[in-house]
């Protein structure tokens, strides 16, 4: 028996967490084995992994190098210790990011040679590739004015000024266009219209007959 593996990508503050806890809460009350994880994390070695990539400042001397490669080795562990197994035996794996994050960030932000991420993509995948990916789209905007709601301090990345969110904002949609693994949803929306659209697209292609 297989299970699937579903991720929520998009930029900070676009409802991924939300959404992704919403439609946890649908497929358990449906009596289906969820789990939920997280990227950068997920494993003891990711969590303390992602410590070391989203504490500190935005200006402290942090290698781009040293960046993708600390997700990537969050990615590799997350795999072999908590993503294949559960896939393998026939649990729902839910993911809040995982590698269109590296994609977008490392390579289009970030400016990384594409095929150097793909390498390291593949080499952290083992070809653990998600089913579908949720996609809530969101201004630059509205993701400045959500995380200035929250109130808290800002993590090295979300430190980052508007147009490095642009590019993410835009990488992200250009990886969705003609992807049929991604959908894309207004995040703009009240968050129960989100997730209605989100349990009906899951549920055809899931749960046809
Ligand atoms: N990263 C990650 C990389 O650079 N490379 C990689 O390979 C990977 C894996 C991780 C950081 O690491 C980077 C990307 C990130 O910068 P994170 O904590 O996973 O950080 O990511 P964030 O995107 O920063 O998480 P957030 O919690 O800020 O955003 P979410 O999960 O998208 O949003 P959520 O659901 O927590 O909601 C944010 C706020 O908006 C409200 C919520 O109540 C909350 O206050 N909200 C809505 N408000 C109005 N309407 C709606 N529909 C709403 N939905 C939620």
């Amino acid at each position: 028996m297989s299970g699937i593996f579903v991720t929520f990508e998009g930029i900070e503050g676009c409802g991924k967490s939300t959404q992704l806890n919403m439609l946890a809460n649908w497929l358990r009350a449906n009596g289906k084995d969820v789990i939920v994880t997280r990227e950068p994390g997920g494993t003891d070695l990711g969590e303390k992994i992602r410590n070391l990539l989203l504490e500190g400042n935005k200006n402290d001397i942090f290698s781009i190098r040293a960046e993708i490669l600390l997700f990537e080795a969050s990615r590799a562990q997350h795999v072999d210790e908590k993503i294949l197994p559960a896939i393998k035996s026939g649990k729902f794996v839910l993911c809040d990011r995982f590698f269109d994050s590296t994609v977008v960030y490392q390579g289009v932000a970030r400016a990384i040679d594409p095929h150097i991420v793909q390498f390291l993509n593949e080499f952290a995948l083992s070809g653990c590739v998600p089913t579908m990916t949720v996609f809530p789209n969101i201004s630059v905007a509205e993701s400045f004015r959500r995380i200035a709601l929250e109130n808290g301090s800002r993590d090295r990345i979300e430190q980052e000024d508007e147009s490095f969110f642009e590019k993410i904002r835009d990488g992200y949609l250009e990886l969705a266009k003609g992807n049929a693994r991604f959908f894309m949803v207004d995040g703009a929306d009240n968050a129960e219209i989100i997730h209605e659209k989100i349990r009906n697209e899951f549920a055809k292609r899931f749960f046809k007959n």
